[in-house]
């Protein structure tokens, strides 16, 4: 059974791209070295030294590494070593992240609500429109229009925080590398001269333009009174309701805006246009509000709550945005002001702590640099952040740079992941890259469990994953990227897992494991920003 602890011999299952740093790690070594087999021909290619012995009391291993760096001939190939068997087979070329990122990212049109999706689109799931019946903005009699956006996760809720986070993902990883998607993706909107990333960012924007009251005030979520059943959306026939709205959320939702206003400038005017003229409406309503706290569900209603209290983050974004696409000073003197009375303002890139995206689009600015002091403040903070992820990621044989395992691991690697890439283009310290890489190869199967993460790609993939959608369809929710292991044990099926468990290996590919197994846009964006941000 692959999914207990095992001797195999670990690997990135999709494979490694012909210049990147290659290892494979090996549960112990005993003066033992390790061949590069080309799976084709039988032949030995390469024979190295197994080595470097790192243990770790996240994984319960000691562990060593073999590296293969040098096996730069495209191919297929498997490890082999005397003591240690075998690994998976894997590719070597320089397209393998090819595929997978094209469908990390349709995962996105999967999550579309009310939206007609047939099967031409995505095949086996295709579900006829759902959630769109107005909704009524909660403790009053006032109905709305807000339909379409992507449902969240496994669940049908639709969140600004996460929105703005998975939306964060696609726009940054377009700036990165805009020409690998081009209009060909077979979405609804392929062919329309567009890059398909954008055409699928747009269907959330669109919805997030809805969640804007008159004043610039940004609801937070659309939900039901409670989780739905293992039922196909457009069945899921309850009351949806406009919940909650916050200083957090509206300032998301400018930073957001005010980015798009400048990444779709030269792609669709008129939309950029508009995206600036709301990021303003709600820039002037934040300036003149405090931070109003966490939300917290009513009593009534059963939604994810995404309960976030400081707001400096989303305000930092917010202002760095305005003057990235504004280029006035005004903003700048701001996002200065949040991040002198919060350094940690500057930091994180997760639907709560989100003010990385803002000090990595000041530092990528072609006029950053003028402001020296801001500019070092700013890189500085960067290259911190990187090193304390570095010191991690090398005390441990898997190079995972993550410190705890909580819900949503695999999202939280794919962020740590995209903050070291950061790192790497600001400062071109190639080990940054290296690690970021070591982050993607985690999560494509190189980790304890010998499991690659990604629905219906390598070997051990889930195929339970926690989706109503697929749930009720009875397939699977191909190219989605788990939560992963979750050491806090926040749903009850992991107490079958033995007391001394170690953090990485908690994890259970079953329906009822919510906690390590449900899928969500914003783990699956962020791991597709990273092969962005490295491809
Ligand atoms: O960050 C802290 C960490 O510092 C601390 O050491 C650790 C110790 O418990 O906790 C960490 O916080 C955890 C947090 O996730 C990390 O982001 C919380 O314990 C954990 O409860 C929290 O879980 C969130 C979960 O909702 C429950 O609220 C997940 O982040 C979040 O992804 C998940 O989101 C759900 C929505 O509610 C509903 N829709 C599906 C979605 C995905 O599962
Ligand atoms: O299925 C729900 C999942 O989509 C949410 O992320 C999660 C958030 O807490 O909640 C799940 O619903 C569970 C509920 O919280 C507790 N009872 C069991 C539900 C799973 O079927
Ligand atoms: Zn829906």
């Amino acid at each position: 059974n692959a999914t207990d602890s095992d001797n195999s011999i670990k690997v990135n299952h999709i494979g490694y791209r012909i210049n990147d740093q290659k290892q494979a790690v090996f549960p112990y070594s005993q003066g033992d070295s390790f061949n590069v087999i080309d799976v084709n021909t039988g032949a030995v290619v390469y024979t190295g030294a197994i080595k470097n012995k790192v243990s770790n009391s996240k994984t319960g291993e000691m562990n060593f590494i073999g590296d293969f760096t040098n096996v730069m001939t495209p191919g297929k190939y498997r490890i082999e070593s005397q003591i240690c068997g075998t690994s998976f087979e894997f590719e070597i070329g320089d397209h393998v992240f090819k595929t997978v990122a094209t469908d990390l990212l349709k995962m996105l049109t999967i999550q579309r609500c009310g939206y007609d999706l047939s099967t031409d689109y995505i095949g086996d799931l295709a579900h006829a429109s759902c959630h769109h019946t107005d909704a009524l903005i909660y403790g009053t009699d006032q109905i709305i229009s807000v339909r379409g956006g992507w449902h969240d996760a496994g669940d049908y809720g639709r969140y600004v925080e996460t929105g703005v986070k998975t939306l964060s993902d696609l726009l940054f990883g377009y700036m990165a590398n805009s020409a690998y998607f081009e209009d060909n993706l077979a979405i609804p909107e392929s062919g329309n001269g567009i890059s398909d990333i954008l055409d699928e960012a747009k269907y959330e924007l669109d919805w997030l333009l809805k969640m804007q009251t008159s004043w610039g005030e940004i609801y937070s979520k659309v939900v039901t009174p409670s989780f739905a059943g293992d039922i196909i959306p457009e069945q899921d026939n309850q009351q949806l309701y406009v919940v909650g709205s916050s200083t957090t959320t509206t300032a998301d939702f400018v930073a957001i805006m005010a980015l798009a206003s400048q990444i779709y400038a030269d792609v669709d005017p008129d939309f950029s246009n508009k995206c600036l003229e709301a990021a303003k409406l709600s820039w002037d309503y934040l300036l003149s509000s405090v931070n109003n706290g966490e939300i917290k569900n009513p009593e009534d209603i059963q939604a994810g709550e995404y309960r976030d209290s400081k707001d400096s983050d989303e305000r930092f974004y917010a202002a760095i945005a305005m003057w990235s696409v504004t280029q006035d000073k005004l903003y700048l003197d701001i996002a200065k002001e949040v991040y002198n009375q919060d350094n940690t303002s500057a930091q994180g890139l997760s639907w709560k702590d989100i003010g990385g995206f803002g000090r990595y689009l000041y530092l990528v600015n072609e006029n950053a640099k003028n402001d020296k002091e801001f500019y070092e403040l700013m890189k500085t903070s960067l290259v911190n952040d990187a090193n304390v992820l570095q010191g991690i990621a090398y005390s441990d044989g898997y190079s995972t740079a993550l410190e705890h395992y909580s819900w949503g691991s695999n999202g939280s690697i794919a962020d740590n992941g995209i903050l070291l890439s950061m790192a790497y283009n600001i400062t071109n310290e190639m080990s940054y890259r290296q690690l970021a890489i070591e982050q993607v190869n985690y999560l494509l199967g190189k980790n304890v469990l010998n499991r690659s993460y990604v629905v219906g790609y390598g070997q051990n993939s889930p195929t339970n994953m926690h989706s109503r959608l697929a749930k009720a369809k009875n397939t699977i929710l191909k190219g989605a990227l788990v939560g992963g292991a979750n050491s806090d044990r926040d749903d009850a099926l992991l107490n079958e897992l033995g007391e001394n468990t170690p953090a990485a290996k908690m994890y259970l590919d079953r329906y009822n494991s919510y906690s390590t197994n449900e899928v969500s846009i914003y783990w699956n964006s962020g791991l597709l920003h990273l092969i962005l941000s490295l491809d």
